[in-house]
């Protein structure tokens, strides 16, 4: 579909264009279609920005990345095809693994997206030989890498499900997420939640810790508080001043 980039609603026409494209090439799941449109329709909310407590998420998610000992990242359908490349480099920049871990898992959606990911220039990408389980999950949902996922000290989740969150922290490891839902489980649960959209989060967080502009202390549920607050004042001043 060509989409003129004269239309108001151009960036998000693509996103969804990519995440068609995405179930077309076998990458994205086919609900991974319905999450996007949950995630889009928060954005709008949020006014499609990176607002100011997700900004100092990102640069404490970037801390914490920096810092690790073995930090990992881990990649489903819709942040490879929305965010392959940021995520590339931001394993670059922290010393992160990358990991292909799926929600809905086939070894064939696996392959497809460690190659993407691999034409995105990443390295040594992880997840195609699962022997470990996270303790707590069942079926294939727990399956992960020995020396990726199961043996990291912080693991970046975006666009999880709650149930795996809790299960990471639940193995003693430090959880970020990027989901634009605060209210989601996920959002709840993780020790620092980015409410912003992959798209422009990942490549924030990159810079930050590029730069190392950081933020070391962090109050989560605070900083969830606050993107309620801001969601609230947003709405409620919409028409204020006509
Ligand atoms: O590729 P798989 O098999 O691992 O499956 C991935 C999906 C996303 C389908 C799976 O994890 C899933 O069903 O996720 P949920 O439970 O629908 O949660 C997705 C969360 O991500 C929701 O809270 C959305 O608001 C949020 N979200 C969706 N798109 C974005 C987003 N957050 C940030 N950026 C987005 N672009």
């Amino acid at each position: 579909m060509g989409i003129s980039s004269s239309h108001p609603r151009y960036q998000s026409l693509v996103w969804r264009q990519q995440i068609a494209e995405g179930v077309r090439r076998g990458l994205v799941h086919e609900t991974g279609m319905i999450a996007h449109g949950r995630g889009e329709a928060f954005d709008y909310l949020l006014g499609e920005t990176t607002i100011p407590v997700a900004a100092e998420a990102e640069r404490a998610a970037a801390y914490v990345l920096s810092r690790a000992h073995r930090p990992v990242i881990s990649v489903n359908g819709n942040t490879a095809v929305l965010a392959g490349e940021a995520c590339v480099r931001l394993a670059e920049v922290t010393g992160a693994a990358l990991e292909v871990n799926l929600f809905h898992r086939t070894a064939e959606r696996i392959e497809k997206i460690a190659s993407w990911l691999e034409e995105c220039g990443g390295r040594d990408v992880l997840g195609r030989e699962v022997e470990a389980r996270i303790p707590g999950l069942e079926h294939d949902r727990a399956r992960c890498s020995r020396e990726g996922i199961y043996a990291a000290d912080v693991v970046l989740v975006p666009l999880e499900d709650g149930d795996r969150c809790q299960a990471l922290k639940n193995m003693g490891k430090t959880v970020l997420t990027i989901d634009l839902n605060p209210l989601s489980r996920t959002a709840q649960t993780a020790h620092i939640t980015v409410v912003d959209n992959v798209v422009r989060a990942v490549p924030a967080i990159a810079r930050h810790a590029e730069s190392e502009d950081f933020i070391v202390a962090w109050d989560n549920r605070r900083a969830l508080q606050s993107c309620l607050d801001y969601l609230c004042r947003r709405l409620s001043s919409l028409y204020e001043s006509e």
